[in-house]
């Protein structure tokens, strides 16, 4: 999508800071981070957010939650727990629309959340 911002980070028109990359996913850290370890896992094809997936979309996202897990088991603020969190609309607080999953560990997440 032409003026996605997560569209123009996955092109490399706009600078990010990157976790982890491959042809499906790319794994970045949040410009605002609520929490020491707050990442973004944006799979490189563009949809809304889950009202815009089909069951084409059911291996992949299997796969970011799979990542999600793998590269929290290596981060050191993750030891004691983590959250992954997918905002769907802007009632719910979705900023960016093109999908993601937050990655958000190293302090006491709160439940339920605000
Ligand atoms: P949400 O509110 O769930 O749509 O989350 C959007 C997140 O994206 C929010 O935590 C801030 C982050 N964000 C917005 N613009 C940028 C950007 O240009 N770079 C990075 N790394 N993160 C961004």
């Amino acid at each position: 999508m032409e003026n996605c911002i997560f569209c123009k980070i996955i092109r490399g028109e706009i600078p990010s800071k990157k976790v982890y990359e491959d042809e499906h996913l790319l794994v970045i850290e949040d410009v605002s981070p609520q929490a020491p370890l707050h990442l973004l896992l944006v799979p490189k094809k563009h949809f809304v957010n889950c009202l815009d997936m089909t069951a084409e979309e059911d291996a992949l996202v299997g796969y970011i939650f799979r990542k999600a897990g793998e590269i929290a088991s290596k981060d050191v603020y993750a030891q004691s727990g983590f959250r992954i969190v997918q905002n769907n609309g802007s009632g719910a607080g979705q900023s960016v629309f093109h999908i993601h999953f937050h990655l958000l560990a190293g302090r006491n997440l709160v439940w339920p959340p605000g």
